[in-house]
């Protein structure tokens, strides 16, 4: 007879170890960026994907945790209906959006990665096939897409899909 802790083990990570593996993956890329500025400029191209990866990481967190649609008009708009990005509150303000110089999770500009912007679109995708693309509103799925461009030109780019409850 196994105890309940026992069985509990056998369903995977818990969600405590899924978060600690997350603070040490989030941890782990926070020391590369942070040790890119020791590197020789032979190593550059790597760490601009790491950094990029990090600037990837800030728009995610950023949005992670705001609804799909605005909590007061819902979908009568598509896009932002604050006049600043300290006012959005919804994915779809984002859409459209080019961070230069980047920002942070805190939505505050990177001085030190001037360099770098980040470009934002925020579609909705279809329910029968995420890789299409629908009219506004129309879907409840949404795909966000960040491209990183170091000096005008891409070098990275992300996208993942969020879905409105
Ligand atoms: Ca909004
Ligand atoms: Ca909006």
């Amino acid at each position: 007879m196994k105890t309940r802790k026992q069985m509990h083990r056998t369903g995977g990570f818990t969600l405590i170890e899924g978060i600690i593996a997350m603070m040490i993956i989030g941890l782990t890329i926070a020391a590369i960026v942070a040790s890119s500025a020791a590197f020789s400029r032979a190593n550059g191209a790597g760490i601009d994907l790491s950094t990029a990866e990090f600037l990837i990481e800030e728009v995610r967190e950023l949005t992670a945790s705001l609804p799909v649609i605005d909590p007061e008009s819902g979908t009568s708009t598509f896009g932002p209906e604050e006049g600043t990005l300290a006012g959005y509150d919804d994915l779809d303000d984002f859409d459209g959006a080019v961070f230069s110089p980047p920002i942070d999770i805190n939505r505050t500009a990177l001085a030190d990665f001037a360099g770098f912007s980040q470009q934002v679109t925020v579609e909705n995708v279809s329910i029968n096939d995420l890789t299409v693309v629908v009219s506004d509103h129309s879907s409840n799925f949404v795909r966000i897409q960040v491209e990183i461009l170091l000096n005008g030109k891409v070098i990275s780019s992300c996208s993942w899909i969020r879905v409105r409850l």
